[in-house]
């Protein structure tokens, strides 16, 4: 283990109240003593705020609170709800008990969620009051999850509880049964310390799909946070205190777990949260709060670029934007630039299973010199190979090859699954990304492929695997092949399923009965998964998927079929 890096807890790293004292007896802090007062966290659309030490605070009666409910360390804690002050305050509940977060997509159907309450374990969980339909659905849907209903909490405080309350309907009788986060609290204890080696134990199970299949979760240390949060500000253009950061980005993803929460209370910056990206109502948080950094995906860029209510808003308090989570090219980069020339915009890159940023732009190194599109160079802590699969070496100087990682934020393994872990991982502890890439004389990554599976829509995973194995569910769905494809005009790619119907194309003679079956599939589609899985890049029939001999669907051809067309 490197000695440079802290090895304590998220919670005893972020919130280090009491100087530490080494081995050595030295007494030191990770990072400067930090001003308790300062607003931490604030909400963006009402302004209500918690400052520094009042997260604390809440995080720790939080815990006694939970602990008072039978609620051990290293369980598992599902959160379920969009972005608000009150999910960092459960997060760091549950750390401060010692327990494990795993974070859902607030945009999940029943089923996307009852696949990770029940494959992370989870034994208690915090749910916002409008989400509560479809978490019931997803319970109701098999009794053999673990969750009783002295085990889930609301996401809220005491007012929106009542206000629901005096609604009345199904929502008040969930609200006598769940107690809020405000009648949790009890008496702040002294969060337990870790010993040397428990920094090792697992602090986050994020869900990510890897290279194949269903969504797996990512077993993240403690160890993974406090190095990756510490390698950010030892990198490009950290964050600072002065910073007002705006956090849009869903905290159920890595990028907005480690980037918006986490690596700002090092700086004891101000985090500005939006339950969501809204033009408007981003304009109006970066006037009001004076934002001067935010953390995007590549679409919010086209979005503002193209805006007309920019104009109508002060936003020159931006001095920046970090881009990821998916490809930005050049071109985006440079327009952006032209029509603003106050932001900088960078770009990372970096995976679930990287914790996230592995790579990272410096701006002041791309700007003018043609390297825009890159993603820059390998952060601190990081080391990389690039290697060319079949030969099974490392590719020449200035080849493409499958880019492998290693270092203290990659993670531990997926979750209960060591033949999923054993795939990834090659021998040494290198992590094998499934991205392909180049590096360039100079030492900037740049990535132009991908061997994995995986669709991205709007930095959102979309794991094909488990479009395929739904629509195969459909009664007139014979075979089914789901891949990408690009769009420029939005920045991402789009899921687009190749469908054989039942009967085969000749059952449907006419372009017209074509059309309405494709419809038909994509709207069913729709109903059954999260928003950001739709079928956006359209329904496409066809007479037989492309496959290998061994059954396996040759995307590749898929994907050649889709440029010709
Ligand atoms: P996951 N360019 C191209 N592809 C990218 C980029 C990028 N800049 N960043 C991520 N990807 C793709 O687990 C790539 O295929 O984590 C990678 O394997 O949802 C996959 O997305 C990982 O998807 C950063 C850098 C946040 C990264 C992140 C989050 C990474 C998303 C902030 O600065």
């Amino acid at each position: 283990p490197a000695p440079h890096l802290p090895r304590m807890s998220v919670f005893h790293y972020l919130f280090p109240f009491k100087k530490y004292k080494s081995k050595h007896r030295t007494r030191f802090y990770y990072y400067p003593e930090p001003n308790l007062e300062k607003p931490s966290f604030v909400d963006g659309l009402t302004g209500r705020f918690l400052t520094r030490k009042e997260v604390e605070e809440k995080a720790k009666s939080l815990a006694t609170g939970l602990k008072a409910k039978g609620i051990g360390r290293e369980e598992i804690g599902c959160i379920f709800g969009m972005n608000s002050v009150e999910w960092v305050v459960a997060c760091f509940g549950v750390q401060a008990l010692g327990a494990i977060v795993s974070p859902a997509n607030y945009a999940y159907q029943p089923a996307e969620l009852l696949h990770q309450l029940k494959d992370s374990t989870a034994s208690f969980a915090f749910v916002q009051p409008s989400l509560l339909p479809v978490f019931m659905k997803a319970l109701e849907a098999d009794p053999a999850v673990n969750l009783s209903d002295n085990k889930i909490f609301l996401l809220c405080d005491k007012a929106e509880k009542d206000t629901l309350k005096a609604k009345g309907g199904v929502e008040a009788e969930w609200m006598d049964r769940f107690l809020c986060l405000e009648e949790l609290y009890e008496k702040p204890g002294t969060p337990k310390r870790f010993q040397d080696g428990m920094e090792e134990r697992t602090a986050y199970l994020c869900y990510s799909s890897g290279t194949t299949g269903k969504g797996k979760g990512v077993e993240t240390s403690h160890h993974n946070i406090t190095s990756q949060v510490q390698a950010l500000n030892c990198s490009y253009e950290p964050i600072k205190y002065k910073d007002v950061i705006l956090a849009m980005l869903p905290f159920s993803h890595i990028y907005g777990l480690t980037v918006t929460i986490h690596h700002p209370l090092t700086v004891n910056g101000t985090v500005v949260i939006l339950p969501r990206f809204e033009e408007i109502a981003f304009l109006e948080a970066v006037q009001k709060f004076k934002v001067t950094w935010a953390l995007v995906v590549p679409p919010m860029l086209i979005a503002l670029l193209h805006s007309p209510n920019v104009a109508k808003y002060d936003i020159s308090s931006i001095r920046g934007f970090m881009s990821g989570a998916a490809p930005l090219s050049a071109d985006l980069v440079q327009a952006f630039e032209a029509k603003f020339p106050h932001i900088k915009v960078t770009q990372g890159y970096g995976l679930t299973e990287t914790s996230p940023v592995a790579h990272v732009m410096n701006i002041e190194e791309s700007r003018g010199k043609g390297r825009s599109g890159k993603i820059g160079r390998l952060m601190p802590t990081y080391q990389a190979r690039l290697v060319d699969q079949t030969a099974g070496k490392d590719v020449e100087p200035l080849d493409r090859g499958e880019l492998w990682l290693r270092g203290p934020s990659v993670m531990k393994g997926y979750w209960r699954n060591p033949s999923a872990t054993a795939e990834v991982f090659a021998p040494g502890g290198w992590y094998k990304t499934g991205d392909v890439a180049t590096i360039d004389k100079e030492g900037y990554f740049s990535i132009v492929d991908r061997v994995k599976e995986l669709i991205k829509y709007k930095g959102f995973q979309v794991p094909p695997a488990e479009l395929e194995a739904l629509l195969l569910t459909h009664p007139e769905v014979t075979d089914v092949g789901v891949i990408g494809v690009y769009s420029k005009e939005q920045a991402t790619e789009l899921p687009r399923a190749y469908v054989v119907p039942k009967g085969g194309l000749a059952s449907l003679p006419t372009p017209e009965s074509k059309q309405a079956f494709s419809a038909k599939i994509q709207e069913w589609a729709a109903s059954k998964v999260s928003n950001q899985k739709r079928l956006r890049g359209g329904v496409i029939l066809i007479d037989v998927i492309p496959k290998s001999p061994s059954g396996k669907i040759l995307r590749k051809d898929l994907r050649a079929m889709s440029v010709k067309a």
